[in-house]
């Protein structure tokens, strides 16, 4: 069995993944579609004790990077990959994408060396389908519900993981869907479906 398709939503914070992501596996669920919903820090045993870390303490740019690989290495062996393997979707709120940009364009780590450090963590698993939900930082910020110690960073630093993501999406057109985070998340999720239509269902 060819393995399911992997799905994951980015964005700055606030700019609704989290309820899209929901929606979409919601939708999903209702096509009969098996579906995993999962997130990053925090979709596997030793990331739900990793998250409050990375969410809460003062760390250093390199150990919270390595935190963040540790999660991801742990996540994507112990439960994306088997998910995936049995055919089950899984949609992923945050991954790979959301270290080179936080800890690259924002921290100023160097951007080569994570995308080498993402390959080891993730296996070489690349996404099908990247949603990026773009829109201004301050309308997102101004929606972000649950404080953490990034919302914290200057509005620059926002700005450049804003930059950064649209960069990235630049690069891999194919494998990037933008979307206008400003429009109502009816519109936003009616778009979506109709790409997964289009791309993995064939209708
Ligand atoms: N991080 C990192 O540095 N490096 C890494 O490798 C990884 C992560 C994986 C995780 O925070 C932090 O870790 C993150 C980056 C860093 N911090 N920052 N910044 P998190 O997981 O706790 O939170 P988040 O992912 O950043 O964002 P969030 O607060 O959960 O926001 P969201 O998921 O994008 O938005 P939401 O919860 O779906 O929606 C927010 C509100 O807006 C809510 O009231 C919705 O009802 C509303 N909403 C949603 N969509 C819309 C639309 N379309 N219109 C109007 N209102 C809307």
């Amino acid at each position: 069995m060819p393995r399911a398709p992997f799905i994951t939503f980015e964005g700055v914070e606030g700019a609704g993944k989290t309820t899209l992501a929901q929606r979409l596996a919601d939708w999903l669920h209702a096509q009969g579609v098996p579906v995993l919903l999962t997130r990053e820090p925090g979709g596997s045993a030793l990331g739900k004790q990793l998250r409050p870390i990375l969410l809460h303490e003062p760390l250093d740019a390199w150990a919270e990077l390595f935190l963040f690989l540790a999660d991801r290495r742990q996540h994507t062996l112990q439960v994306i990959l088997p998910a995936l393997e049995r055919g089950t979707w899984v949609l992923c709120d945050r991954y790979a994408d959301s270290t080179l940009v936080y800890q690259g364009y924002g921290r100023g780590l160097d951007i080569a060396l994570i995308q080498r450090l993402n390959a080891l963590a993730t296996a070489d698993l690349t996404p099908d389908l990247t949603v990026l939900i773009d829109l201004p930082v301050q309308d997102a910020l101004a929606r972000a519900n649950a404080p953490n110690r990034f919302e914290a960073e200057t509005l620059a630093f926002h700005t450049r993981i804003r930059e950064g993501y649209l960069q990235l999406a630049h690069a891999e057109p194919s494998r990037f869907l933008v979307l206008d985070g400003r429009l109502p998340v009816q519109t936003l999720q009616a778009a979506l479906e109709q790409e997964l239509r289009v791309r993995f269902l064939g209708d």
